[in-house]
This record gives C-alpha cells, sequence and structure tokens, in this order.
C-alpha cells in the first residue's frame, strides 16, 4: 500500500521561527535561540534536544476536572480514528518544523485512538506507525523517546506492572510491547517509564514489597525484549512522588536510583527528571538533577514548571530564568545529558485556546533555555563561582584531607589528627556572595 501524506497547512498565520536577535520584538522570532551559534564549546542545538510533547499539544483539548476540554483542533474532525491520527500528526510535523526543531515525544495512544481490543489497538498502531515512518523519512525530525499510556484506561485503577490482577499486569506488557516495537521501527533514540498509577492509594490493601518485585521483573522483561528486538537507546524511569496515586514508587531520584540498583537495573536505565515532578516530592529541580547526575544517571529532562502557590501537577511552560540557570550550571559541570533531551512536557493553559499560543509559549520556554545558557557560560568562564567553589573543599586537597579521600586513613589517624587541633576555625559558607556571581550575569 503506498501512503500518501496530507498536505494541508494548519498553522497558516506562522512561518518557520528565525533567530532576530535580543531586541525583537516579534514575538514569532527567537531572541537568544540561535541554534549554531557556538556556546562552551559547541552548538546550542546539540546542547538542548528539544522535543515536543505530542499528548500536551495535539492531544490533550484542555479539559480538567471541573469542566470539559475548550480547545477545538482542526485536526480532530474526523470521526475515522485512522484519518484523525494522521490530521493530528501533519499537524505535529508541520508545528515541529516550522519551530526549527528536531524531536518528538509520545505516548502509544497519542498517536493514535486506543482500539476497544488488544487486536484492535495493535492494528491501528502498525497504520499509523507507517504513515510516522514516511513523515521521518521527508523531515529531518525524530522521536526522541516513546512510552505506553498505563494510566489512563480504568483497567489500570489499580496499577499497571503493579497491579495485584496478573491478567491485568499481562496486558500492560503487551501495550509496553507494542509500544516499543513502534519506538524501534520509528528509530526512536529512548524509551520512557513514567509509573503514573504504580503505587498506592492505602497501605492497607498494598503489598508493597510484592508490588515492588513485580515492577523490577517487569522492567527487567521489558528491557530484554527490547534489546532483543535491536534497540540501542536508553531507557528511563521519569520520577514523580504522587499524582494520581496518593503514593507513587518512584517517589523521587534518589528512591529510583536505590530501587534500579537493588534490583540490578543500574546499567540500563537512567532517569528523566522533570521540573513539577521535583517540586511535588519537595525538591528543587536543581538538586533531582544533581542526584541523577552523581550516579551517573542523568539522562533527560521535562520541563516545565509548577504554580508555588498550589501543590501540584500543573505543567506550565518554564518562564523562571533563576532555575533554568542553576539547573544549567548543574546539566553542564555534569557533562550534559546522556542519550536525552528537553522534552516540553507542558500545556497551554485551558484559556489560551488558539493556535498561536502554543507558538508563544515553545518560543518562549526554548528562548529561556538558550539565554540561560548564555548566562551560565559566562558565569562557568568568566567569574570566580568555579574557583570558590572548588576553595570549599581545599582542605580535601592536600595532606591528611587527600588522604581520607583516597581511602588511606584510618579512623585512629582521623582521632590523631583531631587531637592535636585547638578548636577548628570557622569559614563562612558565603552563600549570598554565590546568589550575587549568579545575579551579577542574569
Ligand atoms: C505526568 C508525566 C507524564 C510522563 C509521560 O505527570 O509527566 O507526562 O512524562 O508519561
Ligand atoms: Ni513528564
Ligand atoms: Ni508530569
Amino acid at each position: 500500500m503506498s501512503i500518501v501524506l496530507g498536505d494541508r497547512e494548519y498553522f497558516k498565520d506562522v512561518k518557520k521561527i528565525k533567530f532576530e536577535g535580543k531586541d525583537s520584538k516579534n514575538p514569532f522570532s527567537y531572541r537568544f535561540y540561535d541554534e549554531n551559534k557556538i556556546v562552551l564549546g559547541k552548538k546550542m542545538g546539540e546542547h538542548f534536544k528539544f522535543a515536543v510533547a505530542y499528548w500536551h499539544s495535539f492531544v490533550n483539548p484542555g479539559n480538567d476536572p471541573f469542566g470539559v476540554g475548550t480547545k477545538s483542533f482542526p485536526w480532530s474532525k474526523s470521526s475515522d480514528p485512522f484519518q484523525n491520527a494522521c490530521d493530528k500528526m501533519d499537524a505535529a510535523f508541520e508545528f515541529i518544523s516550522k519551530l526549527g526543531l528536531k524531536h518528538f515525544c509520545f505516548h502509544d495512544f497519542d498517536l493514535i485512538e486506543e482500539g476497544s481490543s488488544l487486536s484492535e489497538s495493535e492494528k491501528r498502531l502498525e497504520k499509523i506507525t507507517s504513515y510516522a515512518k514516511e513523515k521521518i523519512k521527508e523531515s529531518d525530525i525524530n522521536v526522541l523517546w516513546g512510552t505506553a499510556n498505563l494510566f489512563s484506561n480504568p483497567r489500570y485503577m489499580n496499577g499497571a506492572a503493579t497491579n495485584p490482577e496478573f491478567d491485568i499486569l499481562s496486558v500492560a506488557a503487551a501495550q509496553v510491547k507494542n509500544a516499543l516495537d513502534v519506538t524501534i521501527e520509528l528509530g526512536g533514540e529512548n524509551y520512557v517509564f513514567w509509573g503514573g498509577r504504580e503505587g498506592y492509594m492505602s497501605l492497607l490493601n498494598t503489598d508493597m514489597k510484592r508490588e515492588l518485585d513485580h515492577l523490577a521483573k517487569f522492567l527487567h522483561l521489558s528491557k530484554d525484549y527490547a534489546r532483543s528486538q535491536g534497540f540501542k537507546g536508553c531507557f528511563f524511569i521519569e520520577p514523580k512522588p504522587m499524582e494520581p496515586t496518593k503514593h507513587q514508587y518512584d517517589f523521587d531520584a534518589a528512591t529510583v536510583i536505590g530501587f534500579l540498583e537493588h534490583y540490578g537495573l543500574d546499567k540500563d536505565f537512567k532517569l528523566n527528571i522533570e521540573v513539577n515532578h521535583a517540586t511535588l516530592a519537595s525538591h528543587t529541580f536543581q538538586h533531582e538533577l544533581q542526584v541523577a547526575a552523581n550516579s551517573n544517571m542523568l539522562g533527560s529532562m521535562d520541563a516545565n514548571r509548577g504554580d508555588y502557590q498550589n501543590g501540584w501537577d500543573t505543567d506550565q511552560f518554564p518562564n523562571n530564568i533563576y532555575e533554568i540557570v542553576e539547573s544549567l550550571l548543574v546539566i553542564i559541570q555534569s557533562g550534559g545529558f546522556q542519550g536525552g533531551g528537553i522534552n516540553f512536557d507542558a500545556k497551554t493553559r485551558r484559556n489560551s485556546i488558539d493556535l498561536n499560543d502554543m507558538f508563544y509559549s515553545h518560543i518562549g520556554a526554548i528562548d529561556l533555555f538558550a539565554k540561560g545558557l548564555l548566562i551560565t557560560e559566562k558565569i562557568l568562564n568568566d567569574s570566580e563561582y568555579s574557583k570558590l567553589l572548588q576553595e570549599r573543599y581545599a582542605s580535601f586537597d592536600v595532606g591528611k584531607g587527600k588522604d581520607f579521600e583516597d581511602g588511606k586513613i584510618s579512623m585512629k589517624d582521623l582521632y590523631q589528627h583531631a587531637s592535636k587541633l585547638k578548636e577548628p576555625k570557622l569559614i563562612s559558607g558565603r552563600q549570598e556572595l554565590f546568589e550575587n556571581i549568579i545575579n551579577r550575569y542574569i
């Protein structure tokens, strides 16, 4: 069957977004994102593999617990699910290429509506995958990561891989197998597991140990299957503490790393850190990135922001330059992402109903990262920041301090060293000075 690609233009008002420099007042231009500009030794476009999230931008029409969707997408008008899926994909590829980006991320049933049976869903996925392959071939847009939606269908109300019913776990596995097949077929660079319903609502009816063992087995089987099919990319776990469950097993970076190491999954899995999930776990985003980097597991990020006045995953587009600069300091100093990039897991507000709002939101966020990178370069290259940080630990660079780091010293040696000291001199942490240096460049 030969595939005919759609030729409708969905975003007629908007031409390709170009870099126009920081004085530009054109809302459809980049003021800082200059793809080919060399910053910190490589092109901006190489630092940032930006990806558009299919679900937020092309699927979710803005429904919330109090009301139905507000957004009427011109690509969701057909009664035929395959036609809808093709229209949606045409719109997505047009949008991504007008932004000058090269990646997108998806859940299986973002691509096409789930069928009423496993085999019907499988058929639908096969059809849209063929269509997507053609779209990918005629563009330079690729899949940053794929995933399976194991949280929307009512069958997952008690979890997917951690469901107390074996039959449901099997259906989830079949779904992951299919999502892996699609990701591999489309040349996806990575695969994500976000366990929205892998956790509990009440510990009273939950055998936590058994559920965690099942989750680990499920991940092992998924990984082994993907590897057997030739998948070379990374698997990412995306931590989140809660919502929709009361307690999600992948609570935060430290919890996930402990889990991966305990179950022997740490060689294949890395982390996808999301801003709003970090803050829900009462951490800063920077903290979560650093914890992942410490274990060599900083795989990718889901960029967004929460709301300081409420406590849920509002998935707003990022706009906080302090947060982004401090995060980039962690990312750059730890050598960048392993395999992943920056996925905009963010949605325009429910009352932002124009198609142009999709552009404003992405342009603003992309420019924020670009501006943040330029600031980070100055902090690292022109300021005393790195030196001050290093100096703080200088007593471990020489003498007994170095011996301690090198493991050449015993508890008794430490005792003897301490016995010879008067009360040690106190040294200021100078937090305000560090903060002022960051502000000097912002
Ligand atoms: C939800 C998650 C989800 C994952 C992909 O909070 O962020 O969107 O990124 O399943
Ligand atoms: Ni996410
Ligand atoms: Ni989220």
